[in-house]
């Protein structure tokens, strides 16, 4: 490998000079202003500092400094910004993302401050990301009794934790369209909150799928309304869903919808154009707590888009360890306002609260409803 400096009066010139030399293939290993020392006062402009792992002879065009043709030159730096400028974007996708590789590897190597090391590795155990593990460690006083701390860290656990009270069901019409990946729980949800309308809270209650994909999906939501009592109807277009609501003007309408992984965008955009045409007062995104973080937090930005939606999260009784989805919750801080943990209808799904959740953090193991 050879690993060579180049200065020019701006980055981009002396990036020109290094990919001249050392050909299209070489990387940049880093960049800045060429005094990079306080006694280098004879320095002006910038460098950057560029490595290949090419014979410089198949590659380079010379160097810059040596005498070319002013058409040569300006030909080859020409091609050589176009290069720079179409790669760019791509460049500082890279940088970004090595930027926080490289904050998260600073924050895993530092060493977490005295008397919170117990803490760091009690939450670590537990599964939380180290970044919130050293975060929420940090913050427990160093004084103090083991139970003073413990509590200490399950409010500052509870804190970064956001919570919205359950959704109103009992304004003039409630219309709620349920979001969420393939499987995540949604008819079942639908079918738990409706159970608690009808039935708790004595509203009118119309069930809709525009889940059209699967035949069974509107055979599963017909099933809970011929239970429950209540009207079911299939939208096949978002446009028919005002009239099939106005048709019906219930209180309360659950809109269901097929579900959705990342890699199916015209599926999502046919959800956003139902949360339009529903004139949704709500959307609840189901999001199961078996996600890992990174998909639990790109998912959930994903389908809500530019909607503001509260958060169910489903199937907690199937994790065996808190901390990756309440790590991912603590990334999002949207709010959360059910917490399903089970597959029975209506029973298994309740209000959210922070200090349920951080007492979960602190017991670690499976979830008790
Ligand atoms: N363990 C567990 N299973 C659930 C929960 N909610 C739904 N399920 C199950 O997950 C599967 C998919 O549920 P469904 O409501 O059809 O998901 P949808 O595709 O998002 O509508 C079914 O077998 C449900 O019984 C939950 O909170 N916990
Ligand atoms: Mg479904």
């Amino acid at each position: 490998m050879i690993v060579k400096r180049f200065s020019g009066q701006t980055v981009e010139e002396a990036l020109i000079r290094a990919k001249w030399e050392l050909g299209d293939e070489a990387v940049l290993l880093s960049s800045g202003p060429a005094k990079d020392r306080w006694w280098k006062v004879w320095e002006k402009g910038y460098h950057v500092l560029a490595a290949t792992d090419y014979p410089v002879s198949k590659n380079s065009r010379g160097t810059l400094d040596e005498p070319h043709s002013a058409h040569e030159v300006a030909a080859g730096q020409s091609q050589m910004v176009e290069r720079i400028q179409t790669t760019q974007d791509e460049r500082w996708d890279a940088v970004l993302k090595l930027l926080s590789q490289v904050d998260r590897k600073i924050d895993q190597a530092v060493p977490v401050a005295p008397g919170a090391g117990e803490w760091y590795d009690f939450l670590l155990e537990r599964e939380l990301p180290p970044e919130w593990a050293r975060r929420l460690a940090q913050g427990v006083p160093s004084e103090g009794t083991k139970e003073s701390q413990q509590e200490a860290l399950q409010r500052s656990a509870a804190e970064h934790l956001m919570i919205q009270p359950v959704l109103p069901l009992t304004r003039p019409q409630a219309v709620i369209v349920v979001i969420g990946p393939t499987g995540a729980g949604k008819t079942t949800t639908i079918a738990k909150l409706a159970t608690y309308a009808r039935l708790e809270l004595g509203r009118s209650v119309l069930l809709v799928t525009t889940d059209t994909y699967r035949v069974a999906a509107v055979e599963q939501l017909k099933t809970f309304g011929g239970i429950l009592d209540v009207p079911v109807a299939v939208a096949n277009r978002p446009q028919d869903l005002p009239a099939i609501i106005r048709e019906h003007s219930p209180e309360v309408v659950f809109v269901d919808t097929p579900g959705h992984s990342l890699s199916q965008p015209m599926q999502i955009r046919q959800s956003q154009s139902v949360m339009k045409y529903a004139h949704a007062t709500d959307v609840l995104l189901c999001m199961p707590a078996t996600a890992s973080r990174s998909l639990f937090v790109k998912t959930a930005q994903t389908l809500a888009g530019d909607h503001a939606v509260s958060l169910c999260l489903t199937k907690v009784d199937e994790v065996l360890s808190p901390g990756t989805v309440l790590g991912a919750l603590m990334d999002l801080q949207w709010p959360l306002a059910y917490i399903a943990h089970g597959q029975n209808v209506p029973e298994d799904i309740g209000p959210a609260s922070a200090d349920g959740l951080a007492q979960w953090l602190m017991r670690g193991g499976a979830y008790h409803g």
